[in-house]
């Protein structure tokens, strides 16, 4: 047994046994582990936040679960395998942490989670809020792609988490490039995709995701919150998975059929469709303006504007508002 695997058994057996105890022996046997063991690791879950009872000569009680994206939480919610899923309190940065781990040579699929972030990043040196009563994940990603390849993954991601909110009951809208918003257009997801790249080959990408989940007023101003526009509140390892579940199943309709595979689910939650923009780009200069038409089959902004179509490749869109 690998030792995520004794993490996942030892809650099993307590679940399995709330109300009642579970008796060290018991734990013990079934783990094939010494009882010194076993209290170890009943130390671990405590110091994660698991409520656990040891009544002398009866055993262990688990009280209560910390409303935390944990692994051994995670993990049996997962649809998708090939998720190696780490973390899951308070860290830095996730895609920090999850790059590390990739120049060290973690495997495709190895996740940083975490519950707070307190050097949450967002793109170009911007702040990411990230109080406690959010997922924040980070997923280490080996594609078979050229450097060039990669421009449409920020989209990709994208629609595998409006699936994954769709899937807890929210209606979602895509920004282009990054940004996953509430249908009232206040921002519930970011998206931050970093990678390194040979000339010729992508050598690893990391994939951060941020999603508001509990209602925070210390958070962003004008952030949505997933529990906002849901019938009923998830806890955090359903969001963290429900978004894992997402982004494999939008990553494997990429690779198959690259981002035209999902131009149509694109498409169909694009928020910027019809409305008349600005594109600037990192200066804030004006790289182009116009109403937009859609994205095309590599996941460029197209616009209709003054001077014929227009095509954006990277750049930070906002609405025109005609003064
Ligand atoms: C993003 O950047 O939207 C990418 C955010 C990625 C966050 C994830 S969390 C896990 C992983 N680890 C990290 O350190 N990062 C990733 P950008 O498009 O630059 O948007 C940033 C802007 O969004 C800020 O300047 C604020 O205006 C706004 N903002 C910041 N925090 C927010 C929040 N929690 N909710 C909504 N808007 C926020």
């Amino acid at each position: 047994m690998t030792a995520p695997e004794r993490d996942d058994a030892v809650l099993r057996a307590l679940r399995a046994a709330a109300p009642s105890t579970v008796s060290g022996e018991a734990l013990a046997a079934e783990l094939g582990v010494s009882r010194v063991a076993v209290g170890k690791r009943i130390g671990v879950l405590r110091a994660q936040g698991y409520g656990i009872e040891a009544a002398a000569g009866q055993g262990y009680r688990l009280v209560s679960a910390p409303d935390l994206p944990l692994p051994a939480e995670v993990r049996p919610l997962l649809a998708s395998s090939g998720w190696l899923p780490l973390g899951g309190g308070v860290t830095g940065s996730t895609n920090d942490d999850a790059k590390r781990l990739a120049r060290e040579g973690a495997p495709e699929g190895t996740v940083v989670l975490a519950g707070e972030q307190t050097g949450g990043r967002g793109r170009l040196g911007r702040e990411w809020a990230s109080p406690p009563g959010g997922v924040y994940l980070s997923a280490v990603l080996r594609p078979d792609l050229a450097p060039s390849e990669t421009a449409p993954l920020p989209l990709v991601v994208g629609v595998g988490v409006a699936r994954a909110l769709e899937h807890l009951g929210a209606e979602v809208r895509l920004k282009w490039p990054n940004d996953v918003y509430c249908a009232d257009g206040r921002k519930v997801a970011g998206i931050l995709v970093e990678m390194s790249a040979e000339a010729e080959r992508v050598e690893w990408l990391v994939a951060g995701i941020g999603v508001n989940v509990r209602a925070d007023r210390t958070s962003a101003p004008g952030a949505c919150f997933l529990d906002e526009v849901v019938a009923q509140p998830a806890g955090l390892a359903r969001v963290a998975a429900a978004v894992l579940d997402g982004l494999a199943e939008a990553l494997r309709d990429f690779e198959a059929g690259g981002f035209d595979a999902l131009r149509p689910d694109y498409e169909r939650r694009a928020w910027l469709t019809s409305r008349d923009v600005v594109v600037r780009d990192i200066r804030g200069d004006v790289r182009a303006s116009g109403r937009v038409a859609g994205v095309d089959e590599s996941g460029r902004l197209v616009l209709e504007g003054p001077q014929g179509p227009a095509v954006v490749a990277t750049g930070e869109v906002t609405l025109r508002v005609d003064v």
